[in-house]
């Protein structure tokens, strides 16, 4: 059965968390990045990309061509938290995810249930904008190099889909640099005999592809005819599955922290009967309003998937916490795996 992929990447990622936290950045030039003299570029907003500036570029060159740009140092522990955030999203799509990086996943939708790629795309995206409030770029296809071209057709905020019906064609007017696996040299090397786009590439016999290209050369060969049969791997040696969620305003009603482990045990339970996994150990994790961590775990003396047992569980953890400050993200989480169980995820 032909599979359904998914690549989904966030747009101007940390730039576009500066702008959803302060609404004073909307709209406007953006660069984010080491602020020192020799710093570099991490990412800049589409506004800042019209004058030309763009990742790993040095500060000092993007200060002359966007001198009315906006300057900011990465706030690593916020764009975590929001990735967080957007997995959670994801997981409740499906467990087959290949994280790439902060901003960036393969899913395998295949078996999900999803009627079709579209459709779950379309699930990803509307969720990330109401839930997060940022937009997110999704391609669709039948193998991971197609779905990762699709999902960089339309950004910002596009959606991409490639069928089968559609190669070689589409793939032929495209320069070699949007072949994923080719590297910077590589494309230089086929530039410089004459070698731009793809449909020139396309017209070499096989073994070009080995002498030009080394060990990849026919993996190339067969992507640009549209075939890569790589799976989407689940993060390896996965300890645990867990939820967890900032809140619009910090809170110590336990009532609502509650409903919060009520909704996060379902969804938990949901996950762990669909992949069939069973755990033990059951994490409450808080951060409180001065960002102080504080985990407390039960484990079991029996193994489950079980709604009540995971959220009776993160109950009792709560109510024997001494709740005095406001409370900014709760979560929880099941790990202690029985053996065989996650055995059988690591095959599948
Ligand atoms: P990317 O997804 O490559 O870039 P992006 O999300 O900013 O923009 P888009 O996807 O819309 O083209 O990278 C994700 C984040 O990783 C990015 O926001 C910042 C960080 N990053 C760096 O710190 N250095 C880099 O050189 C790159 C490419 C990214
Ligand atoms: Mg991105």
């Amino acid at each position: 059965m032909e599979k359904v992929i998914l690549h989904v990447d966030m747009d101007a990622f940390f730039a576009s968390v500066e702008q959803l936290d302060n609404k004073k950045l909307r709209g406007k030039p953006v660069i984010v990045g080491g602020v020192s003299e020799r710093g570099v570029v991490s990412t800049c907003s589409y506004e800042a990309r019209k004058y030309g500036v763009h990742s790993a570029m040095p500060i000092f060159i993007a200060q002359k061509l966007c001198p009315n740009g906006i300057y900011l140092r990465t706030r690593m522990f916020r764009y975590k938290e929001v990735s967080g955030q957007i997995f959670n999203i994801l997981r409740d799509v499906t467990e087959i995810i290949e994280p790439l990086s902060i901003d960036e996943a393969y899913l395998d939708i295949t078996n999900s249930n999803f009627d079709n790629g579209m459709e779950a795309a379309k699930y990803i995206k509307n969720r990330v904008f109401k839930e997060i409030g940022l937009t997110i770029s999704v391609g669709i296809s039948y193998n991971k190099f197609l779905a990762k071209l699709a999902s960089d057709w339309n950004k910002p905020n596009g959606i991409k889909i490639i069928t089968k019906n559609m190669i070689p064609e589409i793939l032929l007017p495209l320069p070699i640099s949007k072949i994923h696996g080719l590297g910077k040299k590589s494309v230089e090397k086929l530039n410089n005999i004459g070698i731009f786009l793809v449909k020139d590439l396309y017209e070499m016999p096989k073994n070009f592809y080995i002498e030009y290209l080394g060990k990849y050369g026919l993996e190339i060969y067969d992507r640009i005819r549209g075939i890569d049969n790589r799976e989407v791997k689940i993060e390896r040696d996965r300890k645990s599955y867990g939820r967890e969620r900032t809140l619009k305003s910090d809170t110590n009603e336990k009532e609502e922290l509650l409903m919060y482990l009520e909704n996060f045990s379902g969804e938990i339970s949901k996950s762990l009967l669909r992949d069939n996994v069973e755990g033990k150990t059951i994490t409450v994790k808080y951060k409180t309003s001065d960002f102080q961590s504080h985990t407390r775990s039960k484990t079991l003396n029996y193994y489950t998937n079980n709604f009540k047992d995971i959220y009776n569980t993160c109950r009792e953890i709560l109510d024997n916490e001494e709740i005095t400050q406001g409370i900014r993200l709760i979560g929880i989480s099941i790990s202690s795996f029985k053996e065989n169980t996650i055995e059988q995820l690591k095959l599948f």
